[in-house]
């Protein structure tokens, strides 16, 4: 009987124990060594790369499959500024009048503060927008689905995928974002989502001595 949508078979083949324990180890350990990155080298990045971690972000799984996302990548000097300053100036506001006292102790530990300039300095920021309904070859509107799931898995992908180029970046959420979607002009069904600074980092670069939870403290086993 054939179905009324095409299917085909899965290419798997199934790997030892022993192997999968190394691999799921290997990949642990270099998972690990990721952390977010706030200042950045200005040397240049190969497109190419650019290209191979935003298909595998494009890899992710989907709400019935509708891939609800547009990676904007932006290496234009002007455009960054552009986007800099509308993010300090947001910045600015969110740090002295918009966060709560709370917030800002929750954050003091990682050092951040309204200024921006990695915008400017790493080559390539990535604006990652879902969106929030599809639009089909007559200009209909189509639904989509589970679309922050969806664009949030895209985006752990594209994180681990730039780890894994052996590049660094930055989760970047500056907030209200909608300077974005007016300065990258963006149609109406895109809503910005996170901006990812990509590069390497500066050679002096430093990190928050912070620690992960532990597996005991993330997972329960029942
Ligand atoms: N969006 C601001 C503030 C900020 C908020 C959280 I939650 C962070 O984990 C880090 C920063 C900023 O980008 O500085």
């Amino acid at each position: 009987m054939s179905q009324p949508f095409p299917h085909k078979k899965l290419e798997f083949s199934q790997i030892d124990t022993s192997q999968s324990i190394e691999l799921s180890s290997n990949f642990y350990q270099l998972m690990n060594k990721r952390r977010s990155v706030r200042f950045f080298s200005d040397e240049e990045v190969p497109l190419e790369i650019i290209h191979n971690i935003i298909k595998t972000a494009g890899t992710a799984p989907s709400g019935a499959h509708k891939q609800p996302w547009t990676f904007a990548v932006i290496h234009n000097k002007e455009l960054k500024k552009r986007i800099r300053e509308a993010a300090e100036e947001e910045e600015k506001i969110s740090y002295t009048e918009r966060m709560t006292e709370e917030w800002l102790q929750d954050l003091a530990p990682l050092g951040t503060d309204w200024e921006k300039p990695f915008l400017e300095i790493a080559p390539y920021p990535i604006v990652v927008f879902k969106q929030r309904y599809g639009i089909d070859e007559e200009g209909n509107q189509r639904k989509h689905y589970y679309v922050n799931e969806s664009v949030g898995i895209a985006v752990g992908m594209l994180i681990a995928a730039i780890h894994n180029a052996g590049l660094v970046t930055l989760t970047h959420t500056p907030s209200p974002m909608n300077f974005l979607k007016k300065i990258l002009n963006r149609p109406d069904n895109e809503v910005p989502f996170v901006l990812l600074p990509v590069g390497y980092p500066a050679t002096d670069a430093t990190v928050p001595d912070i620690q992960r939870k532990s597996i005991s403290d993330i997972m329960v086993q029942f």
